[in-house]
């Protein structure tokens, strides 16, 4: 601050998007939404309105504190029977709602930027955070093909990813997701281990307290 030099925010700001390579296959991409993310909510809000956000039982039987609904072809769904993905809403019995043009190409530029080219994906989770809520370490393995990447939207309230190796027991390590930051999970990495820290008390302007994630998966 004293020495007259812009802040830290200021220059990322200026710089525009970054990529930051956090291990082999993935990547950060900051800000890579942001332009885009008004429109992204405003969508996320007429997806709700026809497959309104819940919250899933585990098979263990506890419910998840995170709050999810599906967009796409297919929708990952949990209850006691398993982890699964399902081309029909359970709590309606419909099919999902459509996965809207702006989720496929921005999901599609992700992974090309990446180095994934050619990425479709079927599913679009979105998941839910209010304070507290949290994802515990596991891995994304209900997807029929794991040769291509999963792609997360990060919107509102910041959080803290936790991205642990191949074995649960490898000590994750954390970083800041904010607004608009994109991160693309593919090659080496596509079964690590990670998770979500509780979510933070927080504000920000297009979601209040919340915070909202899109995760894009190759599903069939
Ligand atoms: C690391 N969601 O829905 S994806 C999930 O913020 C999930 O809601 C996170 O994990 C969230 O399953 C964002 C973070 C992520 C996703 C896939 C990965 C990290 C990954 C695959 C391999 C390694
Ligand atoms: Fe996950």
């Amino acid at each position: 601050m004293s020495d007259g030099l812009p802040s830290g925010d200021l220059l990322a700001g200026l710089a525009g998007p970054s990529t930051e390579p956090l291990a082999s296959g993935a990547v950060l991409l900051r800000g890579f939404a942001a332009d885009e993310a008004a429109a992204l909510l405003e969508a996320i809000g007429r997806i709700a309105a026809q497959a309104p956000f819940r919250h899933l039982v585990t098979p263990g039987g506890f419910r998840m504190s995170v709050a999810m609904t599906n967009c796409g072809a297919v929708g990952w769904i949990s209850d006691r029977r398993g982890y699964r993905y399902g081309a029909d809403d359970p709590e309606t019995g419909k099919p999902w709602p459509a996965m809207p043009p702006l989720f496929r190409g921005l999901a599609g530029r992700a992974a090309r930027e990446a180095g994934f080219p050619g990425f479709e994906p079927e599913a679009c989770l979105i998941n839910r955070y209010e304070p507290g809520a949290r994802l515990t370490l596991h891995q994304d393995r209900d997807e029929g093909n794991l040769s291509h990447p999963i792609v997360s939207v990060s919107l509102g309230v910041p959080a803290t990813f936790l991205f642990g190796g191949l074995d649960r027991k490898d000590k994750p390590r954390r970083f800041r997701v904010d607004h608009g930051d994109v991160a693309v999970w593919g090659g080496p990495s596509r079964l690590a281990f990670h998770g979500v820290d509780a979510l933070k008390q927080g504000h920000h302007d297009l979601t209040g307290q919340l915070r909202y994630n899109l995760t894009f998966r190759k599903a069939l």
